[in-house]
């Protein structure tokens, strides 16, 4: 995760006694909500196209161990626990030296020098995606204070396509019940379509990548920066949607139309009834690594999950020999999971940038030095004279 004036720590193992996160830089006198993180964990967990564990095993309960002051963040580290339903003595059980294809297994074991890929998987599993949803989801109502909203959904499953949203008036409320009312969280209703498309992975015992938009409106022009590399909006959420697991490229706007149109087709050109507003928005709300005003639109494909039902093709570094990898439990796909924690890692990325920007102790000094810049904004459009630089 990219984040600069936010730090964000995780610890623990898949299937070890808990995993606990600690979110350092929020404001103090952030109100904090228990039941958007409960909501989020339940969208996440419960996503279709998930296994036996998350779907029957966890339950995602959690606890506030620290920074929490009368129900607001007390401006020390936000400390949470999330405990592991499916704990157990992973460390005694026979340990798999086979190292499996498309997994951290393989690298995992050459680079730390562990005989097995236990202790790397543990760590390089989907399950610590539970802590940046519960922060995310905390992040997601901040932002909604400052009037920015933000949602995750998913697009194609293999060749199920399904409806995208507007590139340029996006009603996010809107969108968003449509979407909740489907596991798969599309915005379209086929489900029997993906229940039918399920079935047949299952009985081939294989798994399904896709594709996931992820969209944030009420953003203002400038949030990023296109001066230094580091500091580009871009760049931050970028690198911060591909520590997903699975995620294998991030995308702005209509990447594939943008690399195969040209110029004249897929600029925003300036819209003269709406000043300051765009024609079309291909370019997906970024320009030169800053907001520019329109809806944020990200594109992010999904590889399958490569454990598969049969044995894989794998490779065991302690004796050099190419063997094959019994399969172990797993999901189906990920991708409804991801279009969950991409929402939630989006929304943490969108509100570090903004505490960049703004600074403060206090989230109330937060709101107002974000109003100061949206009334800057909408001054610096009708008299730039007088609010610009003159000096
Ligand atoms: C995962 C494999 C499955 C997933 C798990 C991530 O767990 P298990 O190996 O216990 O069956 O269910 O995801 C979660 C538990 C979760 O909360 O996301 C993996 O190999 O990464």
């Amino acid at each position: 995760m990219i984040l600069r004036r936010l730090h964000l720590s995780t610890g623990g193992e898949s299937h070890g006694r808990a995993l606990v996160g600690i979110l350092s830089g929020l404001p103090a006198g952030l109100p904090m909500d228990p039941a958007c993180i409960q909501k989020a964990l339940h969208q996440r967990r419960t996503a279709g196209g998930r296994g036996g564990r998350s779907r029957l095993i966890e339950e995602d309960e959690f606890r506030f161990v620290g920074g929490v002051y009368q129900g607001q963040t007390s401006g020390a580290p936000l400390v949470l626990e999330i405990p592991n339903r499916a704990a157990r003595d992973w460390e005694g059980e026979p340990q798999p030296t086979v190292a499996r294809p498309g997994h951290a297994d393989y690298p995992g074991m050459l680079k730390f020098g562990w005989p097995s890929w236990m202790p790397i998987a543990e760590r390089a599993s989907g399950r610590q995606t539970v802590l940046w949803t519960a922060f995310g989801a905390l992040a997601r109502q901040a932002l909604q204070h400052l009037g920015i909203e933000v949602l995750g959904f998913v697009q194609s499953l293999g060749t199920l396509k399904f409806r995208d949203a507007p590139a340029r008036n996006p009603d996010l409320n809107r969108l968003r019940q449509q979407c909740v009312t489907s596991v798969f969280r599309t915005l379209e209703e086929k489900e029997a379509h993906i229940h039918e498309e399920l079935e047949r992975l299952r009985r081939a015992g294989t798994t399904l990548g896709g594709t996931v938009r992820v969209l944030a409106t009420g953003l203002p022009p400038g949030l990023g920066s296109g001066m230094e590399p580091h500091l580009r909006l871009d760049v931050r959420l970028g690198g911060s949607l591909l520590s997903i697991p699975s995620v294998v490229s991030v995308g702005f706007g209509d990447p594939s139309l943008l690399a195969s149109q040209t110029g004249q087709q897929v600029l925003d050109g300036f819209d003269t009834q709406h000043p300051g507003k765009r024609r079309s928005n291909h370019q997906g709300g970024v320009e030169g690594g800053m907001s520019n005003g329109m809806p944020l639109r990200i594109l992010l494909h999904c590889k399958p999950i490569p454990t598969q039902r049969q044995a894989l093709p794998g490779f065991d570094p302690t004796k050099g020999e190419t063997r094959p990898a019994p399969y172990r439990r797993s999901d189906w796909t990920a991708v409804p999971a991801v279009s969950v924690v991409a929402e939630a890692v989006t929304a943490l990325v969108l509100l570090d940038v903004i505490l960049e920007h703004t600074g403060g102790d206090r989230w109330e000094e937060v709101i107002s030095r974000f109003k100061a810049y949206r009334e800057h904004l909408l001054s610096f459009r009708s008299s730039p004279g007088e609010t610009g630089r003159s000096t």
